[in-house]
């Protein structure tokens, strides 16, 4: 049987997505413009599922998401094979460092460009300042090559069996999901990211931070939890773990777990699976028909603008059906 191609190589138009990603990302992390990194990210999601390689500006501003300025750059790459922006963004130095330095996990853009401007320019660098990195920053750079890596599917299962059989051993009440790009099926993962809920925690009840903590401890108990990132009373990240054997080492890999009202469950479940961009789509599905979506609640929107009571959600589907859309199972929602 053959192996089914990946999708990069299906897509015509991977070229034009990968010059916006890197604008989109450009534009992030040095400039810290969310609205046009969604804009670059939403006109490359576009492109990704076009059916055909787009041959024209012109053509390319006839899909929804491309406005003026993105055909021109398309225009543009088409016809020189290059992006004068691109070129100009790559040749900056202080670009070209913060762009690697947001890659450890704990710098965003600020803290990038503040050791930038203090004359540290890269992972190595950094190596030699550890001293001026927090504990998140510390184990990122620790982990640093570890976490660049993605976590092929067969061992998300693994990582996904011992935290279950965890948390299942501190109390069978609990509810726990793997989501993100995992539950969406994908061949690979960024991370690990659980859902976690409880019965007796609800949005009204009192907070409860010892189902998260319990649960943590456990699995450092089990040697699984290797390191801590940060813990709330709500949500947890850090680093975690296959034991090694004589034959595999196996790589740090970054987890997050987050603890949700029971009451919340499904519409975190259906924030946390994404992809993000589905999410957004969904969000604005929502709006149209007169609803406020987002990670806690489906709330109806009243005519005067304020958003009314959570509508009682009992699985995924309710959502879907409230706001009159057609089910997507979780392998259909990653764009
Ligand atoms: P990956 O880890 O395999 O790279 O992909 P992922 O699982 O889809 O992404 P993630 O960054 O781990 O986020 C998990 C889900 O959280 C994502 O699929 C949808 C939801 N989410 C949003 N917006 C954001 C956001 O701004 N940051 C993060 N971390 N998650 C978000 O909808
Ligand atoms: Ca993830
Ligand atoms: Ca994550």
């Amino acid at each position: 049987m053959s192996k089914r191609k990946d999708a990069s190589t299906e897509n015509p138009n991977t070229e034009f997505c990968d010059f916006l990603m890197e604008l989109a990302n450009y534009e992030k992390n040095v400039n810290r413009m969310m609205h046009k990194y969604n804009a670059y990210r939403k006109a490359a999601g576009v492109l990704a599922k076009h059916p055909t390689k787009i041959t024209s500006g012109k053509e390319a501003k006839a899909l929804p998401g491309i406005g003026d300025k993105i055909a021109k750059k398309i225009e543009e790459f088409i016809h020189t094979g290059k992006l004068q922006k691109l070129e100009k963004i790559r040749a900056s130095d202080t670009n070209v460092a913060i762009n690697e330095l947001v890659k450890v996990t704990g710098i965003g853009p600020a803290a990038a460009r503040k050791f930038v401007e203090e004359g540290i320019c890269s992972i190595e660098e950094l190596r030699k300042h550890t001293d001026k990195l927090n504990h998140h920053q510390q184990i990122g750079l620790k982990h640093y090559e570890d976490f660049e890596k993605r976590i092929p599917r067969e061992e998300m299962l693994t990582l996904q069996e011992i935290a279950y059989s965890g948390i299942a051993a501190i109390d069978k009440d609990y509810t726990a999901k793997v989501c993100g790009s995992f539950r969406r099926g994908a061949e690979t993962s960024g991370d690990i990211d659980i859902l976690l809920t409880h019965p007796h925690f609800t949005s009204t009840s009192k907070k409860m931070p010892e189902l998260l903590k319990n649960v943590v401890t456990k699995l450092e108990d089990m040697e699984f939890i290797t390191d801590r990132l940060s813990l709330g009373d709500s949500k947890f990240m850090g680093v975690c773990k296959l034991a090694d054997t004589k034959d595999v080492k196996h790589a740090y890999r970054r987890i997050d777990i987050r603890i949700i009202p029971h009451d919340q469950y499904y519409c975190a479940l259906l924030y946390f699976t994404g992809s993000d961009m589905f999410n957004k789509n969904m969000r604005a599905i929502a709006i149209e028909k007169g609803f406020t979506l987002n990670e806690y609640s489906l709330r109806p929107m009243g005519s005067t603008g304020v958003p009314g009571e959570p509508l009682p959600v009992t699985c995924e589907e309710d959502i879907f059906d409230y706001i009159d859309m057609e089910y997507k199972k979780p392998a259909e929602r990653n764009s």
